[in-house]
């Protein structure tokens, strides 16, 4: 969007917009279109909403003259993404009612449905209501869905954790009663939510809110599944005596950027301290001040805290929060990460109880010949009395089985063919939604990845490597929905059926790839790798990942991280 006396013009739209409503409510009722205005389409985003159109059916609207096939995606806020059964069979009746018949579980712990009519959209949100879920603030210039390391059951750490991205998610959600007063006509959502506020006042985040999106997450070593390093403000649990004795906190990570402009950069987050538990929530509410007070909103482009912190110094920021605290926070503690991505098939806890870590590809959950995952989780719903969790890599825990209930669920999985053996590159694959409903998508990427892993499958098989994990990560576009520039293999949008390759991130998740090859055609992607992978299989020292593999060899030079070489290749 266009700039206006220096403030870019989403600005001036949230200023002007009352708390979020804008027009929002006189554009549900226009019954001449199935979209709603520019203005009220950057609104909705702080309701969980996007207006996209089907961009299949745009050369054949166009040829009719018909508007384009516009639909609604509404993404849940549901931090540490942990929801009943009764709230699963919920989400999916809502799916079958109101949405395209499936349910996306993405990136961030949290679910989207996508392809809802104008018409239908309140219904849907109202139904989410019911679930006592809400779709506020999933998206937005605020804090988003805010992640931590899934499955609370698995040690007193990742209750906690649990327990404080809930604390930390209900701290910042914006106060307005907007939400209410257009989705549930003034009914309040659950105590302690939100919706709780009785006037329209914004303490943390002012009338215009943030310059920009702002992503928080808690990570339990050693799993790095949130992936700490790509993230706004991250909190890396220390767990001492057993105990969780506080936390080492990062700041000013992110992925997105635009191809060849090299103003534009995936950052990875830098350690700014430690706190204990009791500060958490009042550092992320200053690290949120802060941001909100000197991030950049002239320019959209560059108004993620990263930017913030790579033009002024981490020293500055830490001592603008520290200011606002009224304290210093502690020197950092160390951690150490071993993986990212999810540990699969079943886990038992010390009480006994079992947890099934499902492999979901990218993220959609449908039924498709041979592999109804979509009927046979509902079935499974119908009987589990645990809980469902979404990791923050688009995949699906059933946890908390009793004994009894694991043979049930096992059987219902086999019924409805789920599970399964699957290959090390498969498991730890992710891709972002991209085409057909994302506006900015260049490229396919869910749609596509199914069919570039079993190619690559093919090698690793042959190569002898069929089980060694090798993380791989497919977006559309550069936007870094599904953390690309943190994979072994990135593989990114440019044009349709056009990629960048990038090589050589961590399997830990804290060295960043750069790019090796650009303008890949799709078809060209397997023969590209595929020298590498052999080379992997023949060369590789004990022990050795991928990643580390291709910088040694020499086939790409360590990545240092700095902006350019997102854009350049070697
Ligand atoms: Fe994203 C925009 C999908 C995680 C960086 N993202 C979008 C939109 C809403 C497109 C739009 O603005 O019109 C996509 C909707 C596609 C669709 O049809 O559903 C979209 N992002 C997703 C999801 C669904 C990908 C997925 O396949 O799972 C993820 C939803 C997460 C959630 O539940 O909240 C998703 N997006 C991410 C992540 C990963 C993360 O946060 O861990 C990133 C990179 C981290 C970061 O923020 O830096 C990410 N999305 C972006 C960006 C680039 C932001 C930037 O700073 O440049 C955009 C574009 C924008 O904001 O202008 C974007
Ligand atoms: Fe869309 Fe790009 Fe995000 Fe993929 S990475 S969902 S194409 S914005």
């Amino acid at each position: 969007m266009a700039e206006t006396n220096g403030r870019s013009k989403v600005e001036e739209i949230k200023e002007r917009s009352d708390f979020l409503r804008g027009t929002i409510r006189e554009g549900l009722g226009e019954a001449v279109t199935g979209a709603i205005s520019e203005s009220d389409s950057q609104l909705t985003k702080f309701h969980g909403i996007y207006l996209q159109d089907d961009r299949d059916l745009r050369p054949e609207r166009r040829r009719k003259k018909l508007e384009r096939a516009y639909i609604f995606m509404a993404r849940t806020r549901l931090p540490g993404g942990r929801l009943t059964p009764a709230q699963w069979l919920a989400f999916d009746r809502i799916a079958g009612d109101f949405g395209n018949g499936t349910l996306r579980l993405t990136t961030r712990q949290s679910f989207q449905f996508h392809g809802i009519i104008k018409s239908n959209l309140k219904r849907t949100i109202q139904g989410i209501n019911e679930a006592l879920l809400d779709t506020l603030a999933a998206c937005g210039d605020v804090n988003r869905n805010v992640m931590c390391s899934p499955n609370p059951d698995l040690s007193a750490a990742h209750a906690e954790a649990y327990a404080l991205a809930r604390t930390v998610s209900d701290h910042l959600a914006p106060r307005t009663r907007a939400y209410h007063d257009l989705w549930i006509d003034g009914e309040q959502v659950h105590d302690g939510a939100p919706g709780a506020a009785v006037a329209d006042d914004e303490p943390i985040y002012g009338r215009a809110y943030l310059p920009r999106k702002f992503k928080i997450v808690i990570a339990v070593p050693p799993d790095n599944d949130v992936d700490v390093y790509a993230h706004d403000l991250g909190f890396v649990a220390i767990v001492e005596d057993g105990k969780v004795a506080g936390y080492t906190v990062t700041v000013g990570g992110g992925m997105g950027m635009t191809h060849g402009e090299v103003d534009t950069y995936p950052r990875l987050a830098e350690v700014l301290g430690f706190c204990t538990p009791a500060q958490v929530v009042e550092v992320a509410e200053k690290v949120v001040m802060v941001q909100r007070d000197f991030g950049d909103r002239g320019n959209r482009k560059h108004a993620r805290l990263k930017y913030t912190i790579a033009d002024r110094g981490l020293d500055w920021f830490r001592a603008e929060v520290e200011r606002r605290l009224g304290w210093t926070l502690q020197p950092a503690r160390p951690f150490a990460f071993e993986r990212t991505g999810d540990r699969f098939g079943w886990a038992r806890d010390e009480g006994g109880r079992w947890h099934l870590t499902l492999f979901v590809e990218a993220g959609r959950i449908k039924d498709v010949p041979g592999r109804a995952l979509r009927t046979g989780l509902r079935e499974i719903a119908k009987v589990h009395d645990g809980a469902f969790v979404l990791t923050p890599n688009q995949n699906l825990v059933i946890a908390g089985v009793g004994a009894r209930k694991k043979r049930e669920v096992e059987r219902l999985m086999a019924e409805h063919g789920i599970g399964g053996r699957l290959g090390g590159l498969r498991l730890n694959a992710m891709a972002c939604v991209a085409l057909p409903t994302c506006g900015l998508a260049l490229a396919d990427a869910e749609r596509a990845l199914p069919g570039l892993i079993g190619e690559l499958e093919q090698v690793m098989e042959k190569a002898g490597l069929r089980d060694d994990e090798i993380v791989l990560r497919m977006t559309g576009c550069p936007n870094g929905c599904a953390r690309p520039y943190l994979a072994e293999i990135g593989i990114v949008g440019k044009d349709a059926g056009v990629y960048n390759l990038y090589l050589g991130g961590a399997f830990q998740g804290h060295r960043p790839n750069r790019l090796y090859r650009a303008d890949v055609a799709r078809d060209d992607l397997t023969p590209t790798l595929a020298p590498l992978i052999e080379a992997y299989a023949r060369e590789r020292r004990d022990g050795e990942r991928f990643g580390d593999f291709v910088i040694r060899s020499g086939d790409i030079p360590e990545p240092t991280g700095a902006p350019e070489e997102f854009h350049r290749a070697p």
